[in-house]
């Protein structure tokens, strides 16, 4: 701020002079700024949305070389959190799919904590089959983005992985406690996903439209004393679908490992509901009432309770483009979604015909013509595993 003073000093002046001092300081601001690339920490990710929440909101761009910047007054606090929700496909080739089926199939496993997120592309904070096929459903066009919206993922650049070979959950904002000065170096590590191998173009517009900042999120939990409320300890309700419907659509989800969910959309009214994924189960939390606002987040936790006790086994099969005469993989994942453990469980596979069983993963126990048995042994409610 310049002061022009141009009078002769006198009382009145001073004072005046004293009080734009006063104002000028109280409005300091300082910044806190970042950079957004791609793992080798060089390649730019331009036009990502960013948001800054806390003490105050606003919501910027990065530039060509991956920067962003806020201004933000001293002793606040912030959270800072890129988002991009756009061109899904971008990156996303049969290559990737067959990488992610080596990593399951133990033949190469994935070397970067980044290429494992990447790889997580129905957002389940864990690698599965399911994951090769919606990237397989992705290149088809029988889906036109991966399940939990967002397109890419970012991770604070400073987060050390306490286990590089599960960097499940991760952080995805950073937080400013009581702002002292300019901080310059909130950078974040960006990754596509579904694109295991970086080939994602991440300028000159290919991310899309800036993204909307808007979100719902909580957590789910089973309501272990019933009292339909979060309690501490309660058990994390996985792969539970969060339904946010209103005026500007139906916005879907999955719960994560964690029991954690995040819908970003457009401004508006929704009703929040949590969908039981068999009658085994019950939702205790009603259905939602939220109204959001531009960069508003809003918390709605919600909690599900046991209806049945009873096991529930459930399998999938994928594999990506078969070859004749070449060795071809397929990934097997099954899931307990019943309400208590099955004990000395096992996966019976009919192959076809046309198909020789080479090697697996899990050895298998028995096998009777083109069927065998793989013993899985005892699989808790939620959990799942794959072959
Ligand atoms: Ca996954
Ligand atoms: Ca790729
Ligand atoms: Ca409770």
């Amino acid at each position: 701020m310049r002061i022009n003073f141009r009078t002769s000093p006198n009382p009145k002046n001073l004072l005046l002079y004293c009080l734009l001092l006063l104002g000028a300081a109280l409005n300091a601001q300082a910044v806190i700024s970042g950079r957004i690339t791609f793992p080798d920490g060089v390649t730019p990710f331009e036009g990502v949305s960013v948001s800054m929440t806390g003490s105050s909101n606003d919501v910027t761009v990065t530039d060509a070389n991956g920067q962003y910047s806020f201004s933000a007054a001293p002793g606040g606090s912030y959270a800072i959190r890129p988002l991009v929700t756009a061109n899904h496909l971008n990156g996303v080739t049969t290559f990737d799919i067959v990488q992610v089926f080596r990593h399951l199939s133990g033949q190469e496993l994935l070397d970067s904590p980044y290429k494992r997120i990447a790889a997580d592309a129905d957002d389940s904070y864990s690698i599965t089959a399911q994951d090769t096929l919606v990237m397989g459903q992705l290149i088809l066009g029988i889906i036109t983005t991966f399940p939990g919206i967002e397109s890419c993922r970012f991770i604070p650049a400073s987060h050390v992985f306490p286990d590089p070979a599960n960097p499940f959950p991760y952080p995805t904002s950073i937080t400013v406690n009581n702002l002292s000065g300019n901080q310059t170096n909130a950078d974040f590590i960006g990754v596509k996903v579904g694109d295991i191998n970086y080939t994602a173009i991440t300028v000159g517009g290919a991310l899309g439209e800036p993204s909307n900042f808007n979100r719902i999120m909580g957590k789910a939990l089973l309501d272990d004393n019933s009292n339909c409320a979060h309690d501490p300890s309660e058990t994390p309700l996985a792969d539970w679908m969060v339904v946010a419907s209103g005026p500007a659509g139906e916005f879907v989800t999955n719960t994560k490992i964690d029991g954690s969910y995040s819908i970003p959309l457009p401004e508006g009214d929704y009703t929040v509901a949590l969908i039981r994924p068999n009658g085994l189960w019950s939702v205790c939390t009603p259905p939602q009432f939220v109204q959001v606002g531009l960069a508003d987040t809003i918390t709605v936790p919600l909690s599900g309770q046991v209806n049945k006790l009873c096991p529930r086994m459930e399998v999938d099969l994928s594999t990506s483009l078969l070859r004749r005469c070449f060795p071809n993989y397929y990934s097997l994942q099954y899931c307990n979604k019943g309400t208590i453990p099955v004990e000395n469980a096992y996966v019976e596979l009919d192959l076809d015909p046309f198909l020789a069983l080479q090697s697996s993963s899990v050895p298998w126990s028995t096998q009777s013509g083109n069927t065998y048995t793989f013993p899985v042994g005892n699989v808790d409610p939620g959990q799942c595993g794959a072959i």
